[in-house]
């Protein structure tokens, strides 16, 4: 029904080793492995250096609808982080709780104002447009199920509209580094086109993913084929 791995981050063991001191044991991220939401959360903890436990949860299989899965998250969702006696639900949550606990430098999820007014705006952006639009398309295209496709393209329209023109004014989504909203609306972004959105209309969102891949400890999201 679940099967697991522990992913290491390669060259980041200082910083590593003194979260994990923070834990009685490794981090269980529970996780579909084609999903935007799991990638935005691996990604932040590969970018943190954080080691952890994968839990492939088998959706097909109806894993997600058990009692032992919807204590963790009662709407039955991936993903969910354990860490410890701490049990996080949902993605762009578990990117706010491993920023407020784990970023001692504290500029992934930034404390003026008007950052964190515009951080959040993204994150609603990521659980509004970008799910409802991108994600759905691929969903669509990759599982099957009826999608309203004028929908989903009006949603990608407005969201990449938005993005490419934040994106003239500054490297990232918030500033001139890269913050949790980078992540909320990376992977579903890149991989656009498996949902029949293409991005070539949209240069400076190419240049932004190809800077969000750059950075250290950065791990590609699965391409579905
Ligand atoms: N709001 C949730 C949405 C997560 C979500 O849609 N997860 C999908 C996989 S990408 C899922 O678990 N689907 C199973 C279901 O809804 O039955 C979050 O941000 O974590």
């Amino acid at each position: 029904m679940h099967s697991s791995a522990i992913h290491f981050v390669p060259g980041k063991y200082h910083s590593a080793r003194m979260n994990l001191s923070r834990s009685a044991s490794l981090m269980r991220l529970h996780r579909f492995a084609l999903s935007g939401h799991c990638h935005r959360v691996e990604v932040f903890l590969t970018l943190l250096g954080i080691p952890f436990v994968a839990v492939d949860v088998d959706l097909a299989g109806g894993a997600h609808r058990e009692p032992e899965f919807l204590r963790m998250n009662p709407f039955g969702q991936v993903p969910v982080l354990e860490d410890g006696d701490t049990v996080v639900a949902d993605a762009n949550a578990i990117l706010v709780y491993l920023a407020m606990r784990y970023d001692a430098g504290g500029s992934w999820l930034p404390g003026t104002p008007r950052e964190a007014a515009e951080v959040q705006r993204w994150l609603s952006a990521a659980a509004s447009e970008l799910a409802h639009g991108p994600a759905l398309a691929r969903v669509g295209r990759l599982f099957g199920g009826s999608v309203d496709r004028a929908r989903v393209e009006l949603l990608a329209g407005r969201l990449f509209g938005a993005m490419e023109a934040t994106l003239a004014e500054r490297a990232f989504l918030v500033g001139s580094a890269p913050t949790v909203a980078d992540l909320a609306l990376y992977g579903y972004t890149a991989r656009a086109n498996e949902g029949d959105l293409p991005l070539d209309a949209y240069p400076r969102i190419a240049q932004w993913l190809a800077r969000v891949e750059a950075l250290p400890g950065f791990v590609p999201m699965p391409r579905a084929a």
